[in-house]
């Protein structure tokens, strides 16, 4: 059922459609005098309407394995809120509208504080990580993602000494996500991580992928990636992010939670209830690898859980 062959689908064909043309009925609906003065956008908001993020910066964390094709990335997706089957976020957030979009950061911080998708692109300088993903499915991908670590956004608004747990908050608007209904799972999605989870520097807010934005099956226009957990705390398309003294609800375990833990680091010694999670499908290639501690991130973050049971705290 291959349309094209993988590998030559163009960005053009799959970047945020919305985007675009809210961009154009924002030019319209300026005076006659202005159109045309894209030197008036901010410059991240022509970083954008080029379709393109200049000079990202290399990253000490990138993997050098052989990236995944933007096809494979953006047409096999989990994205609950439009569809359970892998190709439907690829079709049906197509028309998702992911501009304008603010971003809340509240909670247990000195400085509370809305932050604009315009503001969050220049908050910091954006970085290329190319990051190992692993779904808790046992498939995995190899993405270059674009963005910046989340603790420059955490230490602008100054986390309180009672901060312990940041929650994230998904979009949610069951108008524009019909199909999220029948996922069976509950709705707006929500994740958690420990702060000093959180602060390590490997912990991704992450604006973009192949050096341009997000498409929308892909959490446009503002997500998390977690590189060393299972894909599912990668929360997308958020609009909350909330500091806290208890540990947050997320929402598979909240659904299963025999299945699901709140850590959710990668560990190939802890099955699944249904399966083993010992090897993993990299998409593209035929025969399975063995699914590495943490993802393969285990110098970077096993300090983090030094003593902690993680066959318990999985
Ligand atoms: N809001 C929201 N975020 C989500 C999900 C979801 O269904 N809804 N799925 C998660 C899962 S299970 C995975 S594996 C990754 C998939 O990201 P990708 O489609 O960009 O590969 O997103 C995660 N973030
Ligand atoms: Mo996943």
């Amino acid at each position: 059922m291959l349309i094209k062959k993988p590998g030559d689908m163009r960005y053009s064909e799959i970047t945020p459609k919305a985007l675009y043309f809210d961009r154009r009925r924002f030019l319209a609906a300026m005076p006659a005098a202005f159109l045309g003065a894209r030197e008036l956008l901010s410059p991240s908001a022509r970083a954008l309407a080029a379709g393109k993020f200049p000079n990202l910066a290399k990253s000490p964390f990138s993997t050098t394995e052989k990236e995944n094709s933007l096809t494979d990335v953006t047409h096999y997706n989990n994205f609950y809120e439009f569809g359970t089957n892998k190709d439907e976020p690829s079709r049906l957030a197509r028309n998702f509208k992911t501009y304008p979009w603010t971003v809340s950061v509240e909670g247990e911080v000195a400085k509370p504080r809305k932050f604009s998708i315009d503001e969050i692109l220049k908050l910091a300088p954006l970085e290329e990580r190319i990051y190992r993903h692993r779904c808790v499915e046992a498939w995995s991908i190899v993405v270059p993602w674009a963005g910046y670590s989340l603790s420059a956004l955490l230490n602008l608004a100054q986390p309180t000494s009672k901060a312990r747990f940041v929650a994230f908050q998904s979009y949610y608007n069951p108008s524009e996500m019909p199909e999220a209904q029948h996922a069976g799972i509950d709705f707006p999605y929500v994740e958690g991580l420990r702060l000093d989870e959180a602060m390590h520097p490997l912990a991704l807010l992450c604006v973009g992928m192949y050096g341009d934005a997000l498409p929308p099956q892909d959490g446009a226009p503002v997500r998390m990636v977690l590189p060393w957990k299972y894909g599912f705390k990668s929360v997308k398309s958020i609009v909350k992010i909330r500091l806290v003294e208890k540990m947050p609800p997320n929402t598979w375990n909240t659904m299963q939670p025999i299945e699901y833990g709140f850590y959710s680091n990668v560990n190939p010694n802890v099955d699944h209830p249904r399966w083993s999670q010992s090897s993993e499908h990299r998409l593209g290639e035929l025969r399975r690898r063995p699914t590495l501690m943490f993802n393969g991130y285990a110098d970077q973050v096993a300090s983090l859980y030094t003593g902690m049971d993680l066959k318990k705290n999985f």
